[in-house]
């Protein structure tokens, strides 16, 4: 997987890329990650990147002459490309979105900052407009960020065994249970008995317990998408909690 990132702050990205999972998987080559600063292809001696908006209003634009350089710039002739624009205005980047990108050759991550970029950029150039939530960044470039992690961990390879099974317990859409390590007493406070049982059986479903239970208090919404099975089923009638969650599985 290539990526390229083309933003105005490179040095913002340039150490979180440097770190952990998404090193060793560069150092193996099993993504390539190039930053381009877009400021090196604007046109005027002041290398300007981002002028008034026409028809007035706060703020700044990124013009396209620079965005559109840059981009041409990072082009490849044999792989085919995905431009991603980073904006409060696009969807709302989730997992399921994370797989279809992991599947891609090559994104370019285009971030915005300012008030946006001009309609025109991003009408002839941008293939896919994300946003990662519905809260207010100074720019695209963390959000990139967050894109390149989340798609690099489900390259093949790049995580270990262990962690790959993970993937499953999101896809279950139900939160992790409680975990514990030593020391078994800490600030007064044990473990749970069954952690110790040995009894793996009892493990599993005190867990499966906890899990549920997590989800109900804390996020409901996503029991909505949750598939039981009938032992499951079973158990959580015994625990009187097949009823709350059935309610919660009727409200979408
Ligand atoms: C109309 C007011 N503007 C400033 C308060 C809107 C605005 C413009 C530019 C708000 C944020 C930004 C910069 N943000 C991004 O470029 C961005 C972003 C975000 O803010 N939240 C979630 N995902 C993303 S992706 C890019």
């Amino acid at each position: 997987m290539i990526f390229d990132i083309l933003t105005i702050f490179p040095d913002l990205l340039e150490s979180p890329l440097n770190e952990s999972i998404i090193r060793r998987a560069r150092e193996k080559q099993q993504v390539q990650i190039s930053i381009t600063n877009i400021r090196d292809f604007a046109l005027d001696k002041h290398s300007m990147t981002d002028d008034r908006p026409f028809g007035g209003g706060e703020g700044m634009v990124m013009k396209p002459e620079p965005l559109t350089a840059a981009l041409d710039s990072v082009k490849k002739e044999a792989v085919k490309e995905r431009v991603i624009l980073l904006s409060p205005q696009g969807r709302q980047y989730n997992q399921k979105i994370a797989e279809e990108f992991s599947r891609e050759e090559h994104l370019i991550l285009v971030c915005g900052r300012y008030e946006g970029v001009d309609e025109r950029f991003r009408a002839a150039s941008v293939d896919d407009e994300i946003s990662i939530g519905d809260y207010i960044l100074t720019g695209g470039e963390l959000a990139a960020m967050v894109i390149i992690d989340s798609v690099t961990r489900l390259l093949p390879g790049v995580l270990g065994c262990a962690d790959s099974a993970e993937k499953d317990t999101f896809s279950r859409h139900l939160l992790k249970h409680p975990q514990y390590t030593r020391p078994r007493v800490f600030a007064g406070e044990e473990i749970p008995e069954v952690l110790l049982s040995g009894n793996h059986g009892n493990i599993e479903q005190s867990r499966f317990l906890e899990s549920v239970k997590r989800t109900m208090d804390r996020r409901p919404d996503l029991l909505a998408k949750v598939l039981f099975t009938k032992t499951e089923i079973k158990l959580l009638k015994k625990q009187q909690l097949w009823k709350d969650i059935q309610v919660l599985q009727q409200v979408q």
